[in-house]
Parts: structure tokens; C-alpha cells; sequence
């Protein structure tokens, strides 16, 4: 199994479950800066040229959510509930929850802080982001209100809907998100840090073989 990743807040999601299950995967990182994912063989394998990508075999699959959900089934992991449909759908409602409402919501931020600074893009605005405030307090407050009393989103455990939600929210503190007065969001998020293979689920830079030259796709 092949997993193609960059160090990014999708990949991470995936690149975590697959460290917290012990799943066997070969891990190829993709020098985005090179333009290795605007390569023809990397867009026959992901048409969007973003990452993560599952090659496994034959099958190849993209969004991190719909990897983590295989992943958990192939590894047999009630992190995503398959055989409790009632578990299923409160681990659906906050992965819709979150490409929804909560990612549109904190990505200006991450973006900001985060993406610019990976990619080279040039120094944050905080400005940018004034207009990005009411909207994520309006959701952290759904949020925090939720996790009262609860340590994870969905289930009373960990499920794959805590690493879709704090993929780009776990950096909050360097995104300069207002999250500091939502002591819910706060604990959930400093707890997971406790996991190690939250904390740090990047693997060794191991560059993917592709042979053609960076093209538009
Ligand atoms: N919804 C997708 C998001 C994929 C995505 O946007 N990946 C970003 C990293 S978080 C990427 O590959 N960015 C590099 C680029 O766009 O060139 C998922 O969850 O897998």
C-alpha cells in the first residue's frame, strides 16, 4: 500500500491514522515545490493533483476522509464504526460538519499562517483575516458546547472525525485563531497532541520515482 503525501493538514489526518493503527504503508512524499504533483503520472492517479493519495494494489483513493474510512476498515478499527451504523452517522455528521462549516472556517487562518509558509507564499495578513472572526466563533461555540463534558467529537472515543477536525485547527495557537476563550476546543485539542502519532505523523521525505517533467495538468 502507497500513500503519497505532502506535509499538509489533509495527508496528516491519514498519515497519523495510519501510524496510530500500525498499518503497513510505503509513504512517498511529493515535492509539491517541484511540481511533482502537476506530473501527468501523478494526475492519472489523482485527477485534483492534491494530496494524500491511497494507491493499494489496483485501488487508488483520494480524500483524506474516504483513506482514513478504508483504512480503518482494512485495518479492522472502530475509529470508523462500519458494522455500527448508529456510531456510523455521528462520525458522518462532524466529517460533514467539518468540510462544511468548520474547515471554511478556520482555512483563511491556516492558510495565512500556515500554507503561506509552506509553500513560500509570502508573510501572513492578518488583515485578511479580520472579516474571517465572526464565522469561526459563530462554529467554535457549536463546537465548544459540544465537547463539554466529552473528550472526542463522536462516540465517546477517538474517531477518524477528531483528526478531520483538528487537521488545520491543531495549529490554531500559530494561525492566530481566536480559539483561546473555547476551553472545550482547547483540552480536546491539547489532548489529542497526547497521542504520539498525532503529535508527529510525518514519515521520512521519500520522493516518488515519477520520470516525467513537472506539466500543467
Ligand atoms: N479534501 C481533500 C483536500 C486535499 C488537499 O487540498 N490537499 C492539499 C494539502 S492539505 C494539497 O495537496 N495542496 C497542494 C496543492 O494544492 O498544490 C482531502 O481531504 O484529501
Amino acid at each position: 500500500m502507497k500513500i503519497y503525501w505532502i506535509k499538509a493538514q489533509a495527508p496528516r489526518r491519514v498519515l497519523a491514522l495510519v501510524k496510530h493503527l500500525g498499518i503497513d504503508a510505503q509513504f512517498i512524499w511529493m515535492d509539491a515545490k517541484a511540481g511533482a504533483m502537476k506530473t501527468a503520472e501523478y494526475a492519472a492517479l489523482n485527477p485534483n493533483c492534491k494530496a494524500p493519495t491511497l494507491v493499494d494494489g489496483d485501488f487508488v483513493l483520494w480524500e483524506s476522509s474516504a483513506i482514513m474510512a478504508y483504512l480503518c476498515d482494512k485495518a479492522g478499527s472502530d475509529m470508523w464504526p462500519s458494522h455500527r451504523p448508529d456510531e456510523q452517522v455521528q462520525v458522518l455528521r462532524w466529517l460533514s460538519w467539518n468540510d462544511n462549516h468548520w474547515a471554511r472556517a478556520v482555512g483563511p487562518f491556516y492558510f495565512e499562517y500556515v500554507v503561506k509558509a509552506t509553500f513560500g507564499l509570502g508573510a501572513p495578513d492578518p488583515r485578511a483575516l479580520e472579516t474571517a472572526v465572526p464565522e469561526l466563533k459563530v462554529l467554535a461555540a457549536v463546537l465548544d458546547g459540544w465537547l463539554e463534558g466529552r473528550d472526542f467529537v463522536a462516540c465517546s472515543r477517538l474517531t477518524i472525525a477528531d483528526f478531520q477536525l483538528a487537521a488545520m485547527a491543531c495549529e490554531w495557537r500559530q494561525a492566530d485563531m481566536p480559539l483561546a476563550t473555547y476551553p472545550n476546543i482547547v483540552r480536546w485539542l491539547d489532548g489529542l497532541e497526547g497521542l504520539p502519532a498525532w503529535a508527529d505523523p510525518w514519515p521520512a521525505k521519500r520522493a516518488a520515482p515519477f520520470t516525467s517533467d513537472a506539466v500543467a495538468v
